[in-house]
């Protein structure tokens, strides 16, 4: 053997010897138990959904229950999961965490979410301390579809991303006595509801020279090239208007019970508060768990995280409420690089009977509306050209608008990450009205929802923020301390209830409405008498604030990241046990018994 080989091989040796001698060990990454193959590289039909949430009951029947709330306007079922594992306590005397998805029957990616959160806590109880404990200690209630006709017709029938929103509750909206009758038609069965463009040298459009794709409005004096003339469609009815009424237009996040307005005031009103046997269905469900003290209800566009008032007359939140918001607002921005976090009435536009101002105002529970996708995730650029673009807001793109160059930008990353899956390119068609034009545009599946290959990204991410805003419903805890022999049979007890959490055991705006009985603390046993008995503002001075009536029984919150002190006097004998109990609707049921020296 040569020689020179001899050395290779030895000096190779040597590198591998010193390599095992770093990586000795693999490092313990334990990944959650796939009992339940659920996917996240495609989008679930209706079935597909219902089919995902019998599996995972099925597996985790301990941990969880599942329960139809309610039928839709075509009979489809409105499925909740509850995630609660019986075994550390009942579901109401646990913080319990609101979690709904594809209200919106457009907006599918949100019930995405919501299965990915399902699937993440299961799979990991008993792998993931963390988890594991979560599960333990909170209540998990979760909707991943709550317009289960809109999620059905939007996945089945040709469709643009931005129709089936409604509910399936026909509304005349050209006042000709018909309901519905004349909605976008898929022209050329390809499932995409596209533009219609024709050659007119009148219009106000011509071809962009940078991609032939678009179009570009003309400039003044400009010779045109191009009229658009709307959504792939036929006069259905005859009437001369082509697509004036389509199927709907209920807005189920118009239609909850708190500052409701009818439809000359907020569009996609319906006739009354909780219009749509579904949603009607919801909220009883929703007021029935009493223990609901966080929100969250997804929706598809925009990469944001929108909370209350929702409306500019309701006034601002109390600081102590605003604090707590603003706490899980921030640290979902970090979670979610991107996102913002934002007031509904100041940074977006006011709305009348929308669910998260009804979770907060009507329920008492602090709530966000999750706006899922950024288009900004679709842009073609490197690092570098990023940071010299302009940001969003500032005549860069915004939320609900593009310009030429994003969409030119957008064409790119249509071409090169999804091999063109999301533009339908112009094709001629026969009109039977408009005679010879074109059909082509954005991809039903496009625009408002992440290509699959993003989409497990935006569920975990968004499932981190939900599991984040869980850990902190609040975690109190009761401490007794400061018994003593005050007088003949004559004692005093002290309580402290500490909240380790963000969340208070009740909201501010909840005290200040009286919208539900504060959290309780008694006091008794057999032979005791509360002679006293009140909130102990200073320990050191034996300063207490003590209550009139009934001393007995305290009525209290406990602030986020706070504590109460308590201070009774009570005549009991020796020996005899004293029951002290804390009962809150938010942070569960304590009880202690001590036994007087
Ligand atoms: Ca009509
Ligand atoms: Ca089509
Ligand atoms: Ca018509
Ligand atoms: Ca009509
Ligand atoms: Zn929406």
């Amino acid at each position: 053997m040569k020689k020179r080989y001899a050395k290779f091989i030895i000096f190779a040796l040597v590198l591998l010897a010193s390599a095992a001698l770093v990586y000795t060990e693999p490092v313990p990454f334990k990944t959650h138990k796939v009992t339940v193959p659920l996917r996240f590289d495609y989008y679930y039909t209706y079935e597909m959904v219902v089919e995902a949430l019998e599996k995972l009951h099925k597996a985790y029947p301990q941990l969880t229950e599942l329960e139809i709330v309610g039928k839709s306007e075509e009979g489809r079922a409105i499925y909740c999961m509850t995630v609660n594992n019986p075994k550390t306590g009942k579901e109401l005397d646990k913080p319990g965490i609101w979690v709904d998805g594809n209200i919106h029957g457009n907006e599918i990616q949100a019930g995405e979410v919501c299965l990915y959160l399902l699937d993440y806590l299961l799979g990991n109880y008993g792998v993931n301390k963390k988890i594991t404990e979560l599960v333990d200690k909170k209540c998990f209630y979760v909707v991943p579809v709550i317009n289960t006709d809109g999620r059905y017709h939007f996945m089945t029938d040709g469709n643009n991303m931005h129709d089936n929103r409604s509910l399936r509750r026909p509304h005349d909206d050209d006042e000709d006595g018909l309901l519905d009758e004349d909605f976008p038609d898929d022209l050329d069965g390809d499932g995409n509801i596209c533009m219609m463009r024709k050659k007119d040298p009148h219009g106000h459009w011509k071809t962009d020279p940078e991609d032939p794709r678009l179009m570009i409005r003309v400039k003044p004096g400009e010779k045109g090239e191009w009229n658009r003339i709307g959504a792939e469609g036929i006069d259905n009815d005859g009437d001369g208007r082509i697509n004036e009424d389509a199927q709907g237009y209920v807005d189920p996040n118009r239609n909850w019970g708190y500052d409701w307005m009818p439809h000359y005031v907020q569009h996609g009103a319906g006739d009354y508060p909780f219009s749509g046997v579904g949603l009607k269905a919801l909220g009883k469900y929703i007021l029935a768990r009493t223990n609901i003290t966080m929100g969250w209800t997804f929706h598809n566009f925009g990469g944001l995280f929108v909370r209350g008032p929702s409306r500019k007359a309701w006034g601002s939140y109390a600081p102590e409420d605003e604090a707590v918001f603003d706490y899980l607002g921030d640290q979902g921005e970090r979670i979610i690089p991107g996102y913002k976090h934002i007031i509904s009435w100041k940074d977006m536009s006011e709305t009348y009977g929308d669910e998260d101002g009804w979770m907060f105002m009507s329920i008492g529970a602090y709530c966000f509306t999750g706006e899922l996708f950024m288009r900004s995730q679709e842009s073609f650029k490197s690092i570098k050209e990023q940071k010299a673009a302009k940001p969003v807001g500032e005549g860069g793109m915004d939320f609900f608008s593009s310009n030429d160059s994003f969409e030119r930008e957008r064409l790119k990353f249509n071409d090169h990450l999804t091999q063109g899956e999301l533009f339908v390119s112009w094709k001629p068609y026969k009109h039977p009205t408009y005679g010879d034009i074109e059909i082509g545009g954005w991809a039903k599946m496009s625009t408002r929802m992440p290509h699959p290959f993003m989409l497990k990204d935006m569920c975990h991410r968004n499932a981190a923020a939900i599991i984040f805003s869980a850990k902190q419903t609040p975690e109190v805890k009761l401490e007794v301390f400061g018994i003593k022999k005050v007088g003949q049979n004559l004692y005093r007890l002290r309580t402290r209830l500490k909240n380790s959490k963000a969340i208070p055991s009740m909201s501010n705006h909840a005290r200040k409405v009286k919208l539900y009985p504060k959290d309780m603390l008694t006091v008794s046993g057999k032979g005791v008498k509360v002679k006293a008995g009140g909130r102990l503002n200073d320990r050191y001075r034996d300063q207490v604030t003590y209550k009139e009536y009934r001393p007995g029984i305290q009525f209290l919150f406990v602030p986020g990241f706070g504590k109460v002190e308590h201070q009774f006097l009570f005549s009991a004998q020796p020996g005899v046990s004293v029951t002290i109990k804390y009962n809150s609707r938010h942070a569960g049921k304590i009880r202690k018994t001590i036994k007087l020296k």
